[in-house]
């Protein structure tokens, strides 16, 4: 159950994210603060020249206390079986990397609200690329679903946001990002549990520490595992021997499959839908621990619940009382248990209903309706 619990990035992180790249295209300021000049400078050049300066991007100063932190770890790593020659192609020249500390720091400041965030992730051209990777691996998708029971559709759209299908989110190599945030994160005991997991995917699929890119935050591969979660979940579903969830689309599909199944999903179930709400509704009905039949939530005024009474469903209200309003299923509650961001859920269940091409909630949805031109992201 921890590796569910512990796999989870909030939207708030993930928004944090993209707004941190977009961030980071901003250019750096021109000016240099008097007191650092001395008078013999030259006059400050111009910025085209500043653009290509990414802030200290490599090489800090030799920090001996990281060195003897390091090598605590190899000990440690050496007693759960991680051979001297993995660790020592791994840790050779391990340097924390500055930016994911600053992403790690950057993440609260950014928040968007619910509505906002499934926009963003609910683009047009995602969807666009989620119908053609359907046909692309059109049979591939039939055998997995078949084996798992998890539509092909929700796979398409977890794959989508969180990756891209391969193209985000591969920018660090997770031994680097990882070892920072053990060294000196604000959940080091977490981050160094997935260190050494990550030592051991090294180990035992004989990788090298290049390999093993992801996000600064740890997850690797297509469909962002973290360590631990690939350890216990990932599947070599094509049979070469490898769980290639980097490069291999059945690896990738059959694994994210067998994450929700282990997680609780139920085959055949949908994940809910958007509902109105009575004039005078009670929003304290709300929440994911208040859970109803259909036929309670239509007696309670919510007259679009539907599906057989022994579902239980909870109505969110993501964006308070004046937002939409969804009753979701037990499968909406698995995809939290890959994420724990109701957004995210939110954005997955709606994207996979759109690669479908049998969107519960059209044009006139309080998410959709009000945008002028979705949003791409990079
Ligand atoms: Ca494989």
């Amino acid at each position: 159950m921890h590796h569910f619990a512990s796999r989870g990035f909030s939207s708030l992180l993930v928004a944090g994210l993209l707004l941190g790249l977009i961030g980071a295209c901003k250019p750096l300021p021109e000016t240099i603060p008097p007191a650092a000049k001395t008078t013999a400078d030259p006059p400050p050049p111009a910025s085209p020249r500043l653009i290509a300066v990414e802030p200290a991007a490599t090489a800090p100063p030799e920090d001996p206390a990281f060195q003897s932190w390091l090598e605590e770890l190899a000990r440690e790593a050496r007693t759960l079986g991680i051979r001297d020659s993995t660790l020592a192609a791994a840790l050779q020249g391990l340097q924390p990397l500055p930016q994911v500390v600053t992403h790690s720091r950057q993440q609260a400041e950014f928040v968007l609200a619910t509505s906002e965030y499934v926009r963003r992730m609910v683009s047009e051209h995602r969807i666009r690329e989620g119908r053609r990777h359907r046909d692309l691996h059109a049979n591939l998708l039939q055998e997995v679903e078949e084996k798992f029971g998890v539509p092909h559709s929700v796979l398409l759209a977890l794959w989508a946001i969180e990756s891209d299908f391969g193209q985000g989110r591969m920018r660090y190599p997770i031994v680097d990002a990882l070892a920072t945030q053990a060294y000196q994160g604000r959940r080091q005991s977490f981050f160094r549990k997935e260190l050494l997991a990550a030592l051991t995917i090294l180990d035992q699929e004989h990788l090298q520490r290049e390999d093993l890119r992801g996000s600064w935050a740890g997850a690797t591969g297509q469909v962002q595992f973290l360590p631990s979660s690939y350890l216990a979940y990932a599947v070599d579903f094509n049979g070469d021997g490898q769980r290639d969830i980097w490069n291999e689309p059945a690896d990738i599909l059959a694994s994210a499959a067998n994450y929700l199944v282990r997680a609780g999903w139920k085959k055949g179930l949908n994940w809910g839908m958007e509902v109105s709400r009575p004039a005078g509704f009670d929003p304290s009905l709300a929440g994911l621990d208040q859970r109803r039949s259909p036929s309670e939530w239509r007696q309670l005024g919510i007259r679009e619940a539907s599906g057989p009474d022994d579902r239980s469903l909870a109505l969110l209200l993501p964006d308070g009382a004046t937002g939409p309003a969804f009753l979701v299923s037990d499968n909406f509650r698995t995809l939290l248990r890959w994420n724990r961001s109701i957004a995210f859920a939110l954005a997955v269940s709606q994207l996979a209903e759109r690669i479908a091409e049998q969107p519960t909630t059209g044009a006139s949805s309080s998410f959709f309706a009000e945008t002028p031109e979705k949003t791409r992201l990079p």
